[in-house]
């Protein structure tokens, strides 16, 4: 197959709040630094349903949406170094070219080869390799791994061990290692109180890297009083539904009750602008540090007042955990293998592609961390 154009089965978003439809897609072979992979599995994340919604302002229609995959390198273009053909890889949202200005700089996993491109939903020579009866299809987030075979840029992906089961590894394509970044790169978690705001796949591995790491008192905040099982389950010390306090009372001042004055970190783990705010405004005066994990949609904006940060509290953010994923990434998959990082445990739900819908619908119900899709 290498080298010639190959006809498979992706899930296409036609247009934002369309459900997907299970086309027949042609993929072009790899060009130079590119990579074609046959994807077997992949998670629905949350960013999926925000673009597929219409809510994400670099949302682009038609699209192949799915950034949380594994699969098996199929053919790769010319120049292509850093994986062959038959490796077990993780397709990575987040480059990692380690040339330019943001990889050098030691300051952040933020890589700028491909991400302009990226946001287009192109390729890097601004073309795609999707193509429905000729009419050219976007990529999304450089992954689409809603379709059983993608094309990805050689700095976009990373091989891992093969004796890795690919249907659990591939959550670590996102949910999974952007909690865990978040906390480890996090300094001081150890000893500290933390509240986590959001118990989905996000909050529950920032509940369980907190505990990892040795926080000494773990805060749950959910409106569904069903993660309070879940939450104390991966590590929280305490459950508290906001929608359950006495008429009248914000939970940042319940929280700065209940820990005498604050928490020394909070993270954003819902995409809800006024939750990012209780989540700042509980952090204890002086030092707390809030971090942002959960994407907003398009038009919303954070605020507080600024006395809150003059007075010394730390408002911060996190894409992807700070991870570098080609570097990374393999290490987390020995840490899994040796079971020093969950992944079993925030599988739920399980589809077949052609019914990838229901696995959107399975999100919305309360009680779906991850469902991953059969390819
Ligand atoms: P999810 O929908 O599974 O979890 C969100 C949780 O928040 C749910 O349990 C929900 O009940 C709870 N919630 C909703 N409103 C609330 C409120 N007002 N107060 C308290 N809890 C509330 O989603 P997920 O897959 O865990 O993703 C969480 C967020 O993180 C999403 O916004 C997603 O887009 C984002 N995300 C960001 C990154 C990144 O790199 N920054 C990576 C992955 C996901
Ligand atoms: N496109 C949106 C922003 C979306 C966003 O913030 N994405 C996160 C990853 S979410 C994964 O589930 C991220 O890593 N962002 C950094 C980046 O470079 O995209 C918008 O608002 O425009
Ligand atoms: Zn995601």
């Amino acid at each position: 197959t290498a080298g010639k154009p190959i006809t498979c089965k992706a899930a296409v978003c036609w247009a934002a709040g369309e459900p997907l439809k299970l086309e027949d897609v042609e993929v072009a072979p790899p060009r130079a630094h590119e990579v074609r992979i046959k994807i077997l599995w992949t998670g629905i994340c949350h960013t999926d349903e925000y673009t597929r919604s219409g809510k994400d302002p670099e949302g682009i229609f038609p699209v192949i949406l799915g950034h949380e995959g594994g699969g098996i390198v199929e053919s790769v273009g010319e120049g292509v170094t850093s994986v062959a053909v038959g490796d077990h890889v993780i397709p990575l949202y987040t480059a990692e070219c380690r040339e330019c200005k943001f990889c050098k700089s030691g300051k952040t996993n933020l890589c700028g080869a491909v991400r302009a491109t990226q946001g287009q939903g192109l390729m890097p020579d601004k073309s795609t390799r999707f193509t429905v009866k000729g009419q050219p299809i976007h990529h999304f987030m450089g992954t689409s791994t809603f379709s059983q075979y993608t094309v990805v840029a050689d700095v976009s992906v990373v091989a891992v061990n093969p004796k890795a089961p690919l249907d659990r590894v591939c959550l670590l394509g996102c949910g999974i290692t952007t909690a865990w970044g978040a906390v480890v790169k996090q300094p001081g978690i150890k000893g500290s109180s933390v509240a986590v705001f959001g118990v989905g796949a996000i909050g529950l591995g920032v509940i369980a890297t907190s505990a990892l790491v040795g926080a000494t008192r773990i805060i749950a905040v959910d409106t569904n009083p069903g993660k309070e099982s879940w939450a104390r389950k991966f590590g929280a010390h305490e459950f508290v539904n906001p929608a359950k306090l006495p008429e009248g009372k914000k939970i940042q001042d319940y929280l700065i009750e209940l820990t005498d004055g604050g928490l020394d970190y909070t993270f954003d783990c819902t995409g809800n602008v006024q939750v990012m705010r209780a989540a700042l405004e509980a952090c204890h005066k002086g030092w707390g540090v809030s971090t942002i994990i959960g994407v907003a949609a398009a038009g919303q904006e954070i605020s507080t007042r600024p006395f809150q940060l003059v007075t010394g509290r730390t408002w911060r953010g996190s894409a992807f955990g700070g991870v570098k994923g080609r570097t990374e990434i393999p290490g987390l998959v020995e840490d899994y293998l040796q079971g020093k990082v969950k992944i079993d445990e925030y599988v739920t739900h399980h589809r077949k592609l052609a019914d990838i819908n229901e696995g959107f619908h399975d999100m919305h119900g309360g009680d779906c961390i991850r469902c991953i899709v059969d390819m």
